[in-house]
C-alpha cells in the first residue's frame, strides 16, 4: 500500500499550519521537505517549483507510472508477460528502444537474482533505474570551464527551428536576473527579421540590453558586437540566440563553428555553456535532430522545452542516456518564469510519488 499523503496548508492569516481558510499554497508529499517546516520563503519557492514540475509531468505520469500500476495489479509473479507489458509501456512513454532495452536487461537481472520477486516491487526498481540514468551525466556538469575574472560568461542556445530557443533564452535571462546578474541578449539568429524582433520584445519586457543587426547580417559579427558591449557595460552573462534551419545544414554548422571560434578568441573558454534546446513534444524525433547538432556544436547541457502538456516526457531519460549530457532546465510553459532548473531526484519524485 502506498504511504499516506501528507497534506499541509500554511495560513498566512494565523501563521500556522492547518486546514482552513486563506491559504496560499498546498503541499502534498510522502516526504515533507524540511525547508517547509520553517515556512521560509525559500521553502515556499521550492514547493512552488516542485508543484509546477508535477503539473508539467502529469500526462507523462499517466502514460508511464499509472500504466505500470495497471500492469502489476493482481499479478503474483514477474513473468515474461509482465516484462513484455512493461517494455511496451516504456516505449509508449518515449524512453526509446535502446534505453528501454537497457532498463529491462537490468530488471531481468534483478529478477533472476531474486533481488526483486514481487511484481509490486517493479515500480520502485524502475524508479531507481531511471534515477541512475538521469544522475550519470549530471555528475560531469561540474567540470565546465569558468570565464576569467571580469569577463562575461558566454552562453549559446542552439537547436532546430521552433523547438523553443528564443523563448528559453528570455526565460534564462529572467533566471539570471533573479540571481542578481546583468544578462545581455545577442540576436545572432539573423536569418529572419521576425526572430530578431521576437528577442527584442523579450529584452524590452525584461529590461535587459540586446545587441542586434539587420536581418541577413553575419551572426559572428553580431556576436562580436555583443561581447564588446558586454565588456563595456559589465554585462554578464551574454546569451546568444542562433539560427536553427536544418535545410541549409552545412552552412548552419559552419556558422556555429565560426561563432564558437570567435567567442573563444574574445573570451577565454567561451562559449562556456552551449545549451542544446530540445522540444519535448517531439519525443524520439527531437532526439534524432539533436544528435546532428551535437556533432558540430559541442553542447554542454540540455534545455528541454515544452515539457508541459506532453505525454512524451519519458524522452528525458533517453536524452540523458543517449546524449550523455545533463538536462539543466526544463520549460513548462510560455511565460518568463516557466523555466525550472532540472534536478534528477525531483523529476523522478514528481513522476513516482503516490
Ligand atoms: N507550452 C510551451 N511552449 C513553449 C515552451 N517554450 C517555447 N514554447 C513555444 O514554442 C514556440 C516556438 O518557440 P521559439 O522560442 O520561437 O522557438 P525557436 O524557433 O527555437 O526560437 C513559441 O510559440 C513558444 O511560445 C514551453 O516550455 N512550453
Ligand atoms: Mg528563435
Amino acid at each position: 500500500m502506498p504511504p499516506p499523503i501528507l497534506r499541509i496548508q500554511w495560513q498566512y492569516n494565523t501563521g500556522r499550519f492547518g486546514r482552513a481558510g486563506c491559504s496560499r499554497f498546498t503541499i502534498e508529499s510522502k516526504r515533507m521537505p524540511m525547508t517547509l517546516l520553517g515556512a521560509s520563503e525559500k521553502g515556499e519557492k521550492k514547493a512552488g517549483l516542485f508543484d509546477r514540475l508535477r503539473q508539467a509531468v502529469a500526462s507523462t505520469k499517466a502514460q508511464l507510472v499509472e500504466r505500470i500500476e495497471q500492469i502489476v495489479e493482481g499479478r503474483e509473479a514477474i513473468d515474461r508477460q509482465v516484462l513484455d507489458d512493461l517494455e511496451a509501456v516504456l516505449i509508449g512513454a518515449d524512453l526509446g528502444v535502446k534505453t528501454t532495452t537497457e532498463i529491462l536487461d537490468h530488471l531481468r537481472n534483478q529478477v533472476d537474482r531474486r533481488q526483486i520477486r514481487d511484481p509490486q516491487q517493479l515500480r520502485s526498481a524502475l524508479e531507481r533505474e531511471i534515477l541512475a540514468i538521469l544522475e550519470k551525466p549530471a555528475a560531469s556538469a561540474a567540470a565546465r570551464q569558468q570565464p576569467p575574472a571580469g569577463q562575461p560568461e558566454v552562453i549559446f542556445a542552439v537547436g532546430v527551428n521552433g523547438v523553443g530557443k528564443t523563448t528559453s533564452i528570455a526565460k534564462l535571462a529572467n533566471f539570471y536576473l533573479q540571481q542578481g546578474r546583468r544578462p545581455l541578449l545577442c540576436a545572432a539568429d539573423t536569418f529572419r527579421a521576425a526572430a530578431i524582433e521576437q528577442l527584442e520584445v523579450w529584452a524590452r519586457r525584461l529590461g535587459v540590453e540586446i545587441v542586434k543587426q539587420k536581418a541577413g547580417a553575419d551572426p559572428s559579427a553580431v556576436l562580436f558586437d555583443g561581447l564588446a558591449a558586454a565588456r563595456r557595460h559589465h554585462a554578464d552573462p551574454v546569451i546568444v540566440d542562433t539560427a536553427g534551419r536544418l535545410h541549409t545544414k552545412y552552412n548552419l554548422m559552419a556558422e556555429l563553428e565560426k561563432m564558437c571560434r570567435i567567442a573563444g578568441r574574445e573570451v577565454a573558454g567561451a562559449p562556456h555553456q552551449v545549451f542544446l534546446v530540445i522540444d519535448a513534444t517531439t519525443g524520439q524525433n527531437g532526439l534524432q535532430q539533436a544528435r546532428q547538432f551535437l556533432e558540430h556544436a559541442g553542447a554542454t547541457g540540455i534545455i528541454l522545452a515544452k515539457l508541459d502538456g506532453t505525454a512524451k516526457g519519458g524522452v528525458v531519460v533517453a536524452i540523458a542516456r543517449e546524449l550523455g549530457l545533463p538536462i539543466q532546465f526544463v520549460g513548462v510553459g510560455e511565460k518568463l518564469d516557466d523555466l525550472l532548473p532540472f534536478n534528477p531526484r525531483e523529476f523522478v519524485a514528481s513522476l513516482f510519488e503516490a
